[in-house]
């Protein structure tokens, strides 16, 4: 009979990573507090662990952090410097199993279930994640947490930080959990943990004490993920976002923004970006994806699946706008992307100009895209890719 494997999910959280980056790059910087951050926000984005010896940590005013400690470096971010040593890590991750979701610009989660065989047992595959990534990195440094679900690998991440590593099994995990505070749980918020408090539930075992039902009927959906995190449920799946071979396109935003108008604008010009990429490649994607990270770094997906597979700017712009009017915006966003996914490759001349006749509205628009795209790659790729803008990025 085949061997049955127990499930196991990996978390690996970079340390004080856009900080530790500076301090690899800056001999003068090594042991010392640096404090990144204050490019448009004037809050901290992070700082070295000297730093937070300080007091200092993430979202606090520069000013605080300069009163708290005036003798430390002050750095403004590299974004896209950071962006590239995070793509360098999860390519190194991808390596160790297809599963990989990148979940922010410094953590991933990897489902590892199986893969005894190939890398041994999952504290062995971890320490080898951590050396390869150390050594890749010419010595920035990773925090691993194993565990069988995903919330609960993503606490672990952070028992030990920095270079630190923690296992729960299916054995140990509901002693672990039954001692966790429920603050720990990622979607708890500071609100509702108020709340919580005020009816005595402090930690997962407090949860179990109180029927789900009251839970659901005084929390909503809210109570009933509480309840299933205290008794260890999370069926989430490891979902790649970024399979080995789709496209996206994302940033973070120079100023939160709340506004769907001006988000649409960069979902045109994300979208842009995938379909050129998509049209270089010949693939034509079905799932759609939007991705947004509101201000208070709490991320959200959502995807849409097409009928048909396609690569043209306007078709994915239109779903990824669909996708943004379904969420209630009650928050700024800070980052926002588009992705797509789910491909085929195009064997023939699809992007010729087709008969109209024989088609469906629908495909007759599709084919009115695919050529309006031509035109404009075309066009861009003689005069360069600012060369032509669409419209619509200019509409108020
Ligand atoms: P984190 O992983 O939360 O922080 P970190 O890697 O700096 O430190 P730790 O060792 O505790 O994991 O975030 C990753 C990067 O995201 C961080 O280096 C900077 C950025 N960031 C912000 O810009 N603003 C924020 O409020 C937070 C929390 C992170
Ligand atoms: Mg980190």
């Amino acid at each position: 009979m085949a061997k049955e494997f127990q499930k196991y999910i990996m978390h690996i959280d970079m340390d004080a990573f856009y900080a530790s980056i500076e301090q690899r790059d800056n001999a003068e910087y090594k042991g010392k507090p640096v404090i990144i951050g204050g490019r448009t926000r004037g809050v901290v984005s992070t700082c070295s662990y000297e730093a937070r010896k300080f007091g200092i940590h993430s979202a606090m005013p520069i000013h605080e952090a300069k009163r708290k400690c005036p003798q430390g470096i002050y750095i403004l971010p590299r974004m896209k410097y950071y962006q590239e040593v995070s793509k360098m890590i999860f390519e190194i991750l991808q390596n160790y199993s297809p599963l990989v979701e990148m979940a922010s610009i410094d953590e991933a989660y990897l489902d590892i279930t199986g893969l005894e065989n190939l890398f041994g047992t999952p504290e062995q595959i971890a320490k080898k994640i951590q050396t390869e990534i150390f050594q890749k990195t010419n010595g920035l440094t990773a925090s691993v947490g194993i565990a069988p679900i995903k919330f609960l690998a993503k606490i672990a991440s952070d028992e030990n930080k920095p270079h630190g590593l923690f296992i729960l099994t299916k054995e140990t995990m509901f002693d672990y959990l039954h001692n966790l505070n429920i603050q720990k749980i990622p979607g708890v918020g500071k609100k509702f943990v108020i709340e919580l408090n005020k009816i005595g539930i402090k930690k997962c075992a407090d949860v179990l004490n109180i029927s789900k039902d009251f839970l659901e009927k005084k929390f909503g959906k809210a109570g009933i993920m509480l309840y299933e995190r205290a008794e260890g449920i999370d069926e989430r799946e490891v979902t790649p976002y970024t399979e080995r071979k789709s496209e996206s396109a994302e940033t973070t935003l120079d100023e939160n923004i709340i506004d769907k108008t001006i988000l649409k604008k960069w979902l045109l010009i994300h979208a842009e970006r995938v379909g050129m990429g998509l049209r270089k490649q010949n693939l034509k994607g079905r799932i759609i994806t939007i991705k947004i990270k509101y201000a208070d770094f709490k991320q959200i997906t959502r995807q849409r699946t097409l009928e048909k597979r396609t690569n043209a700017t306007d078709t994915i712009f239109e779903n990824a706008c669909y996708l943004l009017d379904e969420i209630p915006l009650i928050k700024p966003v800070r980052l926002i992307g588009v992705g797509v996914s789910g491909f085929e490759e195009i064997q023939q001349k699809q992007c010729s100009l087709l008969d109209y006749t024989t088609q469906t509205p629908k495909q007759e628009l599709e084919t009115k895209r695919n050529n309006l795209d031509l035109t404009l790659d075309t066009l861009r790729n003689k005069y360069g890719l600012k060369a032509v803008i669409r419209g619509k990025l200019f509409e108020q």
